[in-house]
């Protein structure tokens, strides 16, 4: 440890200044909608209020691969939730999601529309609905849902933890870049084991296990997020990188990534999504 600390906790927290950081201005202590905005709905069956982040890419390359099987009524409008300006707080979101986060699903094909949030929620919705990317079989399910929701337990840890002190924090304090650098790094050891035996997290099929850890730990390795790939030796993880660069090069992934992206290199961005010819 190299800094210390005076601040003392008060009895009683209270919201009375804001935290700093990157996303210190749409920090709030309490759910509900700040403001009266309904959703737009277009024309296909799958509504999706999202923005390109990494779960918000879970949801779009899902939908892509469908896609890509040919499954028409996977057909979907991705609208932009522009949440560092609070888009997620307006009164037609938190009815979609009412913990006011990306991604959020309203499929209109069911009468009365079903609401989905939580992005494994998401992926699990649409692979039952579809019969694809989710075995069947008990035990392959298990395994699969196994690693679709150690994603969820374990994501925010790298997202909320690792990423925020060692990216966004308003200064880099060691106390939780060493906690989160600890904790990330023993992820990806659990990954590049379960990844020195099989092709994809789950054996040889490619499912939304895949989908939902490859934009977090996949991206963190290959140097998409945090850049951070010398900081955590990403080199030792081979079998993690190994599996990263076969699914980065699937026509799905770089389809899906690119839809409610809104920043990076041009090519890459398409902030809606309202027909497959949008990304042609
Ligand atoms: N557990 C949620 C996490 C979703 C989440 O954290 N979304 C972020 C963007 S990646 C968000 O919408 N943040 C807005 C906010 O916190 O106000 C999921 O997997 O869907």
């Amino acid at each position: 440890m190299t800094e210390s600390s005076t601040y003392v906790p008060p009895k009683v927290w209270q919201w009375d200044k804001e935290s700093g950081g990157k996303f210190a201005s749409i920090n709030r202590p309490i759910a509900g909608a700040t403001h009266e905005k309904e959703l737009p709905i277009g024309k296909h069956p799958l509504q999706l209020y999202s923005l390109g982040t990494p779960n918000g890419v879970k949801v779009t390359v899902l939908l892509e691969e469908l896609l890509a099987l040919g499954k028409r009524e996977a057909e979907y409008d991705a609208w932009l939730i522009k949440i560092t300006e609070g888009a997620q707080f307006g009164s037609g979101f938190v009815s979609v999601n009412p913990n006011s986060k990306i991604p959020a699903l309203l499929d209109t094909s069911t009468n009365p529309p079903t609401r989905v949030f939580e992005s494994g929620a998401i992926l699990m919705y649409l692979a039952e609905k579809f019969g694809e990317f989710l075995p069947t079989a008990p035990s392959a399910r298990a395994e699969c849902l196994s690693w679709l929701f150690w994603n969820i337990g374990s994501a925010p840890f790298l997202g909320g933890g690792f990423g925020h002190f060692y990216a966004y924090a308003p200064e880099k304090f060691e106390y939780p870049i060493n906690r989160y650098t600890m904790e990330v790094k023993r992820q990806l050891d659990v990954l590049d084991r379960n990844l020195a035996e099989r092709r994809f997290l789950c054996g040889d099929d490619y499912t939304i296990a895949d989908m939902a850890n490859y934009p977090w730990y996949g991206h963190l390795v290959i140097g998409k997020i945090y850049d951070a790939q010398e900081f955590l030796d990403v080199g030792s993880y081979r079998n993690v990188e190994r599996w990263a660069r076969e699914i980065k090069e699937r026509p799905a992934v770089k389809r899906g990534q690119r839809v409610n992206t809104t920043w990076g290199p041009e090519d890459k961005q398409l902030p809606e999504r309202h027909d497959a010819s949008d990304l042609d």
